[in-house]
């Protein structure tokens, strides 16, 4: 999964694809690089972000997700907002990406309703607030609980199983620490037979392991990416699409 930011302030490319035409091109490239999937987004959910008003938020997003689903782009749309899930599947987007894990209201009869893909994502607190002081007593039994709950709302609400992928969310409401628990602890959410998705790509977490700025942590985001599908993600979120590609082939290629 590419990743294109429609925003003015993502922390790691806030900006660059501000313009519609930028972050169409952008979205066009990465699928060029062999991104399965482009996730759109039009609110940074950085630590400290502040929420965009839904009418905005669709002003930046629907005109990218309708030029790349016509380009034959298979786009995710990144939100929490049920009115933009309920546009951008209008507008041709083939998987929702909720980082609020379908809680906001009406959202999963939204995307009940529809025949899409859907990301359920665990987050503690809200983007403004989660990185002051997460706590957990057990973080991977508790992000675990809360994806299976997630689901089970999901599937309660009529939607197939094999629609739905969990998220532990990495850097959501979590400490370095908790990340590195929850990272190791991905073959066992993974167990649980849902599809896993995971996103490190230029976070904190790399900056911490390797004193680098958000924008030169493409090495170390490729290495996490590469674990991460050891440790049976079986989709990862990215930047750096045509490294980390050249990276999944190459393990493929050579490992037993
Ligand atoms: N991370 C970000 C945004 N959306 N969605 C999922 N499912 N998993 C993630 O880990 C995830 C996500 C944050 O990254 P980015 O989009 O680059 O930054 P920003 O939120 O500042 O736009």
């Amino acid at each position: 999964m590419g990743v294109v930011n429609v925003t003015p302030d993502s922390f790691s490319d806030g900006g660059r694809f501000f313009e519609p035409a930028r972050a169409v091109e952008r979205g066009l490239r990465l699928r060029d690089e062999g991104a399965d999937l482009v996730d759109v987004g039009g609110e940074s959910t950085r630590p400290g972000a502040q929420p965009v008003p839904a009418d905005d938020e669709l002003h930046r997003v629907l005109p990218v997700i309708e030029a790349l689903a016509k380009e034959g782009v298979a786009v995710s749309v990144d939100t929490m907002k049920a009115q933009v899930m309920r546009a951008a599947i209008d507008a041709g987007c083939a998987v929702v990406n909720d980082v609020y894990g379908f809680r906001a209201e009406g959202a999963v009869d939204t995307v009940a309703r529809a025949s899409v893909g859907l990301v359920v994502m665990h987050m503690q607190g809200t983007p403004g607030t989660m990185q002051k002081a997460p706590h957990y007593d057990d973080v991977v039994g508790e992000v675990t609980a809360f994806l299976l709950e997630r689901a089970q709302a999901l599937e309660t609400a009529a939607v197939a199983r094999e629609r739905i992928a969990l998220d532990p969310g990495f850097g959501f409401g979590k400490t370095v620490e908790h990340n590195k628990q929850l990272f190791r602890a991905l073959p066992q959410l993974a167990a649980h037979g849902y599809p896993i998705l995971a996103g490190v790509s230029r976070k904190k977490m790399i900056g911490d392991f390797t004193g680098r700025l958000a924008t030169e942590r493409t090495a170390g985001s490729v290495a996490a990416a590469l674990m991460a599908v050891q440790n049976g993600a079986r989709i990862v979120r990215v930047h750096d699409v045509k490294e980390t590609v050249d990276a999944i082939n190459v393990w493929m290629e050579l490992k037993q």
